[in-house]
């Protein structure tokens, strides 16, 4: 069993478990073994420190081991049980409701909630399996394959898009490791790649409107969502300028002008605090010009609040066409 404050209440004055607690930056450091840091769980999980420190306070979960240091080390137990939370919370349930209950209890309601839960299917399940199973050559061909033999639009939204959902799942199931969503997003950022290739450059130069910037601000490293929406709105016919991930917010508004952009298109996976979504979007909508439109997506729970005017939250990729559409008839193109 782990050492907690629980079953060894001595560890939460700082004192040393026997296991060399007290006397282990690298472990502290690096999380294995005894606890993982506050800022390394804030990062991984998605919640900032202050939020673990109020939930500590109010609620009396978590319950951080202490280093001889002073500094809060969350045990394995509580970290999976911070991750469970907070896809609850991502999925509308209130901190309050599902702070105090046990890992069992909120595992029973996630999965009533339908939670990390993937709709059957027999081919995606064989992709994140060659995955597993370190056929990654097979995963690239397969891949390939499927794009090729469905094309572009289909296979945006039947295989990457769920593909990506499954993978992630995967992770958080502790069935697939970190490096295996670095393999999966490198092939299909490849895979993508070379299928809207042709077409980005049969529509360069030729006056195509809209003109859409795609980026993710500062702390989103999650890049797929927006290379699948840049597929799509070069499906419709707009001009994509894309960035990559996390460009800083004055490099965004320098780069607007100096590429005559009409739409700016963000992502935001869950990952991101809340905050920063807000204050980021708030930031960036007062320095744009009224003419510039903002169009969002992701699964950040921040994307479900109301923002103001001039920002557009797209719900998934299929309203991509549509809203293009709109956008043009609206600019008389
Ligand atoms: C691949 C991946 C990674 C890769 C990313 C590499 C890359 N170059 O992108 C790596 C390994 C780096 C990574 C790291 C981490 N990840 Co990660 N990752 C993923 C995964 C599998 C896909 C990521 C992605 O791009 N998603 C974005 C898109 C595909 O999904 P979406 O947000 O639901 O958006 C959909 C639509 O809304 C639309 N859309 C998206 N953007 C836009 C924009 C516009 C304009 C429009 C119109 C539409 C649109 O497209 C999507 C289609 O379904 C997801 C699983 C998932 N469900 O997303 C986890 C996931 C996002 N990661 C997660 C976590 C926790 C992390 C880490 C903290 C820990 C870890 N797993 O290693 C780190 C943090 C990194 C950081 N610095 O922030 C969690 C976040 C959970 C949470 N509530 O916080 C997820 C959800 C996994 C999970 N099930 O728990 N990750």
């Amino acid at each position: 069993m782990t050492n907690t404050p629980e079953n060894n209440p001595s560890l939460k004055n700082g004192a040393s478990d026997g296991n060399g607690f007290g006397d282990a930056p690298a472990e502290e450091r690096s999380g294995v073994g005894i606890g993982i840091g506050i800022g390394a769980i804030s990062h991984e999980i998605g919640l900032t420190k202050d939020t673990l420190r109020v939930w500590e306070r109010r609620y009396g979960f978590p319950q951080p081991l202490r280093s001889t240091g002073g500094e809060r080390l969350y045990p394995q137990e509580q970290v999976t049980k911070l991750r469970l939370v907070k896809r609850l919370l991502d999925a509308g349930h209130r901190p309050s409701k599902v702070l105090p209950q046990s890992i069992a209890l909120l595992q029973q309601l996630a999965e009533d909630s339908g939670i990390g839960q993937d709709a059957p299917d027999v081919e995606l399940d064989r992709l994140v399996e060659l995955l597993r199973v370190g056929r990654y050559d097979d995963f690239r061909f397969e891949l390939l394959k499927r794009a090729t033999r469905e094309g572009l639009e289909h296979f945006v939204l039947d295989v990457a898009a769920p593909l990506s959902a499954r993978i992630g799942n995967a992770w958080a199931a502790g069935t697939l490791q970190v490096y295996h969503e670095h393999l999966f997003s490198e092939a299909m950022q490849v895979t993508l790649r070379s299928l809207m290739r042709p077409l980005s450059e049969a529509l360069r130069g030729r006056g195509a409107h809209p003109r859409v910037l795609l980026t993710t601000m500062l702390g989103e490293a999650h890049g797929l969502g927006i290379l699948m929406a840049e597929a799509l709105f070069t499906l419709a016919g707009c001009e994509c300028i894309a960035l990559g991930t996390q460009t800083p917010t004055q490099d965004i508004l320098d780069a607007i002008p100096a590429h005559k952009v009409d739409i700016l298109a963000l992502s935001f996976s869950a990952s991101m605090p809340l905050q920063a979504v807000v204050n980021g979007l708030t930031d960036l909508r007062q320095a744009l010009p009224a003419t510039v439109a903002i169009w969002v997506g992701g699964s950040s729970p921040a994307l479900r609040r109301k923002f103001p005017d001039g920002i557009l939250m797209v719900k998934g990729l299929a309203p991509i066409e549509d809203a293009v559409a709109e956008w043009r008839h609206s600019a008389m193109l």
